[in-house]
């Protein structure tokens, strides 16, 4: 693997300085096994896993910080920032949360308080450290009429849940930028009823302040037309807006082909022709993007590896398995500079 005096080409967080930060997530083990890529070419992280409710969370009286704090020190000692990911979400939550303790359903005051009492202890043990917050993750439904998908959330508590989670984390936070974020967040259906649950935000005076793009596209999807459009009717509504979790699979969603032992040169040639009109829109853009992360940094390791295909590996980043660049970064670099 690299070390850090093999970093020859231009860091991105020095290419993109001018535009927006430069951000992965990160887990413990990839702290260690990509230190040299993550502090040569990023300027900001995010906790793949460690700091949802499950991980930090996993019983009423037990928090676990061990693997959250980690990753916060590695941000201190690169000086990157560091968002946070995510206080409300349908998934990776514990079940304790929405039961009382003979296991039936508890009632929508003891579950907000409890949501309360979670999100001070968390934003509470990184204020001043983790800048901006995934505040509510997922509540829009893909498909059909209906705004919200369903949840215990929604269930339990009814639409309230998303207002009081940005409620209390800019109690226990002021100073932190709060995130609404979704994925097939530039697909028009699914755009069209973010923007109305923002603007129903905004309209009831919800401390919330931005729009995270989960961007998790492909080399065929989203369009940059609707990417295009998504950016503007997000920025329409007077927030900032991120690109929380980026990566550029191979394969269309519901391709299912496992046969591909690497990647071949035409769909990395695919890619990087892709990642360049990306950046170059988001450029476009910067004045109301603030940063771009990947989930991830390079091809060694990406949550798209089994997902949604078991046995099947992608290759999503602009660094390959060894760290190397790949075309996708060389078309970035130079086509934009
Ligand atoms: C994201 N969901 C989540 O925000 C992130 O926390 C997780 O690590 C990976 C992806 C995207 C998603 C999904 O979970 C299921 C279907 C489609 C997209």
């Amino acid at each position: 693997m690299r070390e850090s005096l093999d970093f020859k080409e231009p860091a991105l967080k020095a290419v993109f300085a001018d535009d927006f930060k430069i951000g992965a997530a990160v887990n413990p083990r990839m702290i260690a096994a990509q230190e040299s890529l993550l502090a040569y070419h990023f300027n900001s992280i995010t906790a793949e896993n460690e700091m949802k409710f499950e991980s930090l969370h996993p019983a009423e009286e037990v928090y676990r910080f061990g693997a959250a704090d980690e990753l916060a020190a590695f941000a201190r000692k690169h000086g990157m920032a560091l968002r946070g990911h995510t206080l409300l979400w349908h998934n990776q939550t514990s079940d304790w949360l929405f039961k009382n303790k003979t296991g039936e359903a508890v009632d929508k005051n003891t579950l907000l308080a409890r949501l309360k009492s979670h999100i001070e202890t968390v934003v509470g043990r990184y204020r001043g450290e983790i800048y901006a917050w995934d505040v509510v993750n997922e509540a829009v439904a893909d498909e059909g009429g209906e705004l919200l998908r369903p949840s215990k959330w929604l269930e339990i508590a009814g639409p309230d849940f998303i207002a009081e989670a940005f409620r209390f984390a800019h109690e226990a936070d002021p100073q932190a930028l709060l995130f609404y974020n979704d994925y097939n967040e530039s697909q028009p259906q699914k755009r069209d009823k973010i923007c109305k649950l923002l603007k129903s935000l905004l309209d009831q005076e919800v401390p919330v302040h931005g729009v995270g793009l989960q961007a998790h596209w492909n080399l065929y999807d989203p369009g940059l037309d609707e990417i295009r459009t998504a950016i503007e009717k997000y920025a329409s509504l007077g927030l900032q807006l991120q690109l929380t979790e980026l990566d550029m699979s191979l394969f269309r969603f519901d391709d299912r082909r496992t046969d591909l032992k690497a990647p071949p040169a035409e769909l990395l040639e695919l890619q990087a022709e892709r990642y360049e009109a990306v950046f170059r829109l988001l450029k476009e853009y910067r004045g109301v993007i603030s940063s771009v992360t990947f989930w991830g940094a390079a091809d060694d390791y990406t949550w798209l590896d089994d997902f949604p295909v078991r046995g099947r590996k992608n290759w999503p980043f602009l660094f390959d398995e060894q760290h190397q660049p790949k075309p996708a970064y060389q078309r970035i670099v130079s086509g934009l500079c």
